[in-house]
């Protein structure tokens, strides 16, 4: 030791250094052997790390626990005197919004001017993790200014290498370490003082103390940092409140029992298990989430790390997996600053170990930067693949080495082979340059189809035939074939299945659906004419000629159809049905044909009271009635006269029979009577009918005539006067009523 005792005159003293005392962490953990501030003198101090997980539970700096439930942003640890200028804030939000229990959300450390949050975005589950500096996210692993920054995956590492400063936080949980040799009996906040005495651990920013952490966390809102909502606490504690109660005791999860079971049993001398027993059991009987308790597990073995013993707690878990992506493995254990190809051996490491998801054993980081793990350093090819040195591959048509000198990828473009020839010889085909199938980046001459090149073919068929257009496999241009229609085909013409084909004379030939097998088209099938040789009565079957297939029916007699009947006539024949002999048919021929003529025989009047009696008889022709008339007697006389009215007139002659004769009239004397008899008798109708005539008038119109038509004649008694006899000498005729 150097003492200044006048002027330029220095005293050399020797210091005798206090002799070693053992001294016991009030946090449980290992005293560490430190230079006092003259970096003279060795004496032990407890190194001050604060830690935090679940809905927060805590430990402060001298290993006092409690679990707070603020919801807000506090500062959970500063300096009293400000010597390094470090300053650590916590930002606890609700876990779940369903329960009031709160989750650390983030962590932000303000060092010197470098101010970094540390956030964690899935509170439950596995950690997004992220790192902000002035809002902006930082990408890791990053080392500025003093300060470093990992992710392990699971948890972020902060660290003050100068300092040997330590900060983490992850999934639900954080640590602060901090050397006592810097900051020891020089910190407040909700991490407390680092004196090794838990007694002054729940200090007020005044610099009171109170009994209960919880109550003195309320009292450090981070409001130097950001303005936070968070409760004003009341000035000074009224009185001291009351302890917390216990949580109500319940069973707690066994995954707690865990913590102090034999796979934390070698941690438990160097660590006590006990605050995080506390927290695992608050934790299962408040949060219905089982994650939340697998933080109270993951805390105590990462503070069993620190104290140097490695723990594989999560195979004995379900609930507390660990996430790590297919190319990483998990470890409880990992250094937090991982190996990679670009470490030097002078540059200093981190030591500080953490779990997290690691490169495989073996492996290591091609750098940190790329996050991909390695068995060999050598260089990452453009694509991020990793080459190992002087191994050759080729890239984007280029030919590359991992150059071991540089340590890069050094490509030159790749040199083909002269590309193999093509012999397009068959038509339609051309060649081509292409890129080489068997070799992307080469190219190579093939034979190409180009339609446009194809000889033109022609489209035309026979008939019955239709052009069809194929490419044949392997080949380019397109071929026509003729392929037969479903038609029959006869002297050029086509023919669908069904009808009639004229082939040859006397046969009947018709398209079938039969295929002929030569042709492909349908066959025609023929037979012999059936020729017809019965005929209609009155005609003959006659062979005519050897051109002729059939003869043919040819006529030889009349034939007369009477009443379904029918009569034969030869040529010239003439015959009267014996019905009706005033009907007579005659065989007439006209060219080649018969013809039977009918004819009528129109009989005069004919009255049978005109006859003498028994004088009645038929003609030679056998129609017409004759007799020997009785002389002038009073008889019917037939006449037929049209029948005219008011410029009406009938169209035919309508008959019209009158009567006609004389009676027996005389005038004699009488004795008797003394005097002239007078007998008169007259020729007048005996008994007539009323017929109906229609009249057709000039305009057209039609009316209905009646008129009184004479039937039978006689003669009647009339009274006999000069009229009378004059009037009985008179034709009788009708009158028109
Ligand atoms: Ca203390």
């Amino acid at each position: 030791m150097a003492r200044c005792i006048e002027n330029n005159t220095i005293e050399i003293v020797p210091y005798e250094c206090p002799p070693l005392q053992n001294i016991i962490c009030a946090n449980g953990k290992k005293p560490v052997l430190e230079y006092d501030e003259y970096h003279c003198c060795q004496q032990y101090v407890c190194d001050c790390v604060c830690e935090g997980w679940g809905d927060p539970h805590y430990i402060t700096f001298d290993g006092l626990y409690y679990s707070y439930q603020g919801n807000c942003t506090y500062i959970l640890m500063e300096e009293i005197t400000a010597k390094h200028h470090l300053k650590i804030y916590i930002d606890n939000v609700f876990c779940d919004p369903t329960e009031d229990v709160s989750c650390p959300r983030s962590i932000t450390i303000a060092y010197g001017f470098q101010i970094v949050t540390l956030i964690n975005h899935n509170l439950i589950g596995a950690p997004q993790l992220e790192v902000l500096q002035n809002g902006k996210k930082l990408k890791l692993p990053y080392a500025q200014q003093g300060i470093k920054i990992m992710s392990s995956g699971i948890n972020l590492v902060y660290e003050i290498p100068l300092l040997n400063v330590v900060v983490t936080f992850g999934m639900t949980g954080f640590s602060v370490n901090l050397p006592y040799q810097y900051f020891g009996s020089n910190t407040q906040g909700h991490c407390g003082t680092c004196t090794n005495n838990q007694a002054d651990d729940c200090r007020l920013p005044t610099g009171e103390l109170v009994e209960n952490c919880a109550v003195m966390a309320d009292y450090w809102p981070a409001n130097d940092i950001y303005q936070p909502n968070c409760p004003t606490p009341p000035a000074v504690p009224t009185q001291v409140p009351e302890p917390p109660l216990e949580p109500t005791p319940c069973k707690p999860d066994s995954i707690c029992d865990l913590l102090k079971s034999s796979v934390f049993a070698e941690c438990h001398p160097l660590v006590s298990p006990d605050n995080f027993y506390r927290g695992c059991v608050f934790d299962s009987c408040h949060v219905s989430n089982p994650a939340v308790e697998c933080t109270s597990l993951q805390t105590y073995a990462a503070a069993c790390a620190q104290a140097g013993i490695c723990i594989h707690w999560r195979n004995h878990t379900k609930i507390c997996a660990s996430d790590c992506p297919s190319d990483k493995v998990y470890k409880p254990c990992g250094p937090a600053e991982q190996p990679t190809c670009e470490d030097s051996a002078d540059e200093p490491t981190v030591t500080f170990v953490t779990e997290g998801c690691f490169c495989p054993d073996g492996m290591k980081l091609f750098n940190k930067e790329s996050g991909i793990c390695v068995e060999k350093c050598g260089c990452l090819d453009p694509e991020g693949v990793p080459r190992e040195f002087n191994e050759q591959f080729e890239y984007k048509c280029q030919d590359c080495i991992c150059d071991e000198p540089t340590k890069t990828v050094i490509c030159k473009p790749k040199t083909c082979p002269a590309p193999p020839t093509a012999n397009c010889n068959d038509p339609g085909f051309v060649v081509v340059n292409q890129t080489n199938p068997a070799d992307p980046c080469c190219y190579a001459y093939i034979c190409q189809c180009n339609v446009n090149t194809c000889p033109v073919s022609s489209m035309d068929c026979p008939v019955g035939y239709k052009p069809v257009i194929s490419v044949p496999e392997g080949k380019c241009c397109p071929q026509h074939t003729c392929e037969p229609k479903r038609v029959c085909v006869h002297k050029d013409v086509e023919y669908q299945p069904g009808s009639s084909v004229p082939v040859v004379a006397c046969q009947d030939c018709t398209c079938s659906n039969e295929i002929d097998p030569k042709s492909g088209l349908f066959k025609i099938v023929c037979v012999f004419q059936q020729c017809k040789e019965t005929c209609e009565q009155g005609y003959e079957y006659v062979e005519t000629n050897d051109y002729d297939c059939c003869g043919k029916c040819v006529q030889k007699q009349c034939v007369v159809h009477l009443n379904g009947n029918k009569h034969l006539l030869n040529e010239g024949q003439t015959w009267s049905p014996p019905e009706n002999m005033c009907e007579f048919y005659t065989c007439v021929r006209n060219g080649d044909t018969l013809t039977a003529l009918s004819s009528h025989i129109i009989c005069p009047v004919f009255q049978q009271s005109n006859c003498q009696p028994d004088t009645i008889q038929t003609a030679a022709n056998g129609c017409c009635k004759t007799c020997v008339e009785i002389d002038k007697a009073c008889k019917l006389v037939s006449t037929k006269t049209h029948v005219s009215l008011h410029g009406c007139r009938s169209t035919e002659e309508v008959e019209m029979p009158y009567c006609e004769g004389s009676c027996n009239t005389f005038t004699k004397y009488s004795e008797a009577a003394a005097g002239m008899e007078h007998s008169c008798s007259c020729c007048k109708e005996m008994r007539a009918s009323n017929r109906t005539v229609d009249l057709l008038c000039l305009n057209g119109d039609k009316v209905k005539h009646t008129y009184l038509h004479v039937e039978e004649c006689g003669c009647g008694q009339t009274e006999c006067s000069t009229t009378a006899g004059l009037s009985a000498r008179r034709k009788r005729r009708s009158t028109l009523l």
